[in-house]
């Protein structure tokens, strides 16, 4: 399908008109979508295969939700959802998969074993790819995803019949539907469609950043490092045999300008820095810096808006779970949908954000431990010291190995979990 132009495709006309009914300027389905990322998409996905319509609303236009460089760490849980969606064959030819990682620190490297620990690996496959996938193969099912939405607005969402309206093409739309899934991440709408007082926000803001570059350099490592250093934390990461991704600490009001692309690689020679390892240098084809926050909301649900995803968390990227969180959200979520349709019980509905919190919490967890563990913020010599001895005990205590490992490649999925 071309990349999107201002005017959608016909198909996609075509597929409205089969999805939705046009009464008058109502349009009907049965589960609203707004946002198609990794989050949206994969409901999209799950709830096509199980005959329940949806229609997908989507600010950007397809080109750029395609191009938008993110997470490149698939858990195990979402490799194996994607390959139960069909979507999995590229990832299975494209994927790499990393049976551990290194832990480094003063010029000493420690391999964590993911997989004799845990018996289970982590996948590298950028999430851009992830999200081309999940389009490619909705739109191909004959789904309804519409993008370059504009002015998306939530109403009803406490009624039987909540609806969406928004402008496409100039034209202005009433999208009539069951339930409404918001999936359009921490800057999205449907957060903001549910009344203040009936929501508990919990957000940590950090005094650091990462300045992420993408660089088309072979990666010098086989699987990803994370060093300690007393600059700052640096992590080895890549997308391909070509392509490495390289993240080094900075102080949250940092400007990216003040960072050459000669100044980037000088750092991270030193901060990775290992007996016989250098890093690889080449041409920087994405260079950014993330501010980092922990986030969630508290509940995920109001009437009959239920959040995924960035709408309703936010984890710092260290322990990789922003992209596996919403995944393991819409998984929930489709379950109980499918359970409404089939049953007409909402208990898995009732019970969603309550489900979906209890894995958020562990992530929100996980990834504040390991941004204690392994960065500078403000020095303090005292902390650093404490992060050493962490790091010690990572090296040398089985069972730390084993929680720290367990919590990395995620907790096997299960219909609460
Ligand atoms: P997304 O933000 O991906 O998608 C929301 C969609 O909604 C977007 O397409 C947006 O355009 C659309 N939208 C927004 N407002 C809208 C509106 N009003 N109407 C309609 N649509 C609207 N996570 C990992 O798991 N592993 C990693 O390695 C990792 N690394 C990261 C590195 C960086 C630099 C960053 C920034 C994040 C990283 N993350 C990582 C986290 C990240 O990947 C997110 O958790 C993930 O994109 C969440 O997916 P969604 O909830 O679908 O939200
Ligand atoms: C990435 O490749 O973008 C990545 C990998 C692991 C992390 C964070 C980011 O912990």
């Amino acid at each position: 399908m071309p990349p999107s132009s201002r005017r959608p495709p016909r198909a996609i006309l075509g597929a409205r008109q089969r999805h939705s009914r046009r009464v008058g300027v109502k349009l009907n389905t049965k589960v609203a979508i707004i946002g198609a990322g990794p989050a949206g998409l994969t409901l999209a996905l799950l709830l096509q295969r199980g005959g329940i319509e949806t229609v997908v609303l989507e600010l950007r236009d397809r080109s750029y939700v395609e191009a938008r460089v993110r997470a490149g760490l698939l858990e195990p849980n979402t490799v194996e959802l994607l390959h139960e969606l069909g979507v999995g064959e590229r990832l299975a030819r494209q994927g790499l998969e990393h049976k551990g990682f290194y832990l480094r620190r003063q010029g000493r490297t420690v391999h964590l074993d993911l997989q004799a620990l845990t018996g289970r690996c982590t996948t590298i496959y950028g999430q851009q790819e992830v999200v081309k996938d999940l389009i490619a193969a909705f739109t191909e099912r004959g789904g309804t995803l519409l993008f370059n939405v504009e002015e998306i607005a939530l109403q009803g969402i406490s009624s039987e019949r909540p609806h969406v309206s928004f402008a496409c093409e100039g034209e202005t739309e009433e999208l009539a539907c069951d339930f409404i899934a918001g999936c359009d991440g921490f800057h999205g709408v449907s957060r903001t469609a549910i009344p203040e007082e009936v929501l508990t926000e919990h957000h940590v803001p950090y005094p650091v950043g990462w300045l992420g570059i993408l660089a088309e350099a072979p990666p010098a490592t086989d699987e990803l490092v994370y060093a300690w250093h007393p600059h700052g934390f640096s992590l080895y990461s890549m997308r391909s045999p070509s392509i490495s991704r390289l993240y080094l600490e900075v102080p949250a009001d940092e400007n990216i300008e003040d960072w050459s692309d000669e100044r980037v690689w000088s750092e991270l020679q030193l901060r990775q820095a290992s007996e016989g390892h250098t890093v690889n240098e080449g041409p920087i084809i994405e260079k950014s810096i993330t501010s980092m926050r922990s986030f969630v909301v508290e509940p995920m649900q109001h009437g009959r808006l239920f959040l995924a995803g960035d709408a309703a968390h936010i984890v710092p990227p260290t322990g990789a779970k922003g992209l596996n969180l919403a995944v393991n959200d819409v998984r929930l979520l489709a379950r109980a949908f499918a359970q409404h349709y089939e049953t007409g019980s909402s208990e898995g509905l009732d019970a969603y954000s309550e489900n979906a919190l209890r894995r958020v919490w562990r992530a929100q967890d996980f990834s504040d431990e390991m941004l204690h563990l392994l960065h500078r913020i403000d020095g303090d010599p005292y902390e650093r010291q404490l992060q050493l001895s962490r790091l010690d005990q990572l090296e040398r205590s089985e069972s730390a190995k084993k929680c720290f490992a367990e919590n990395y490649v995620g907790l096997p999925a299960t219909p609460t979990f």
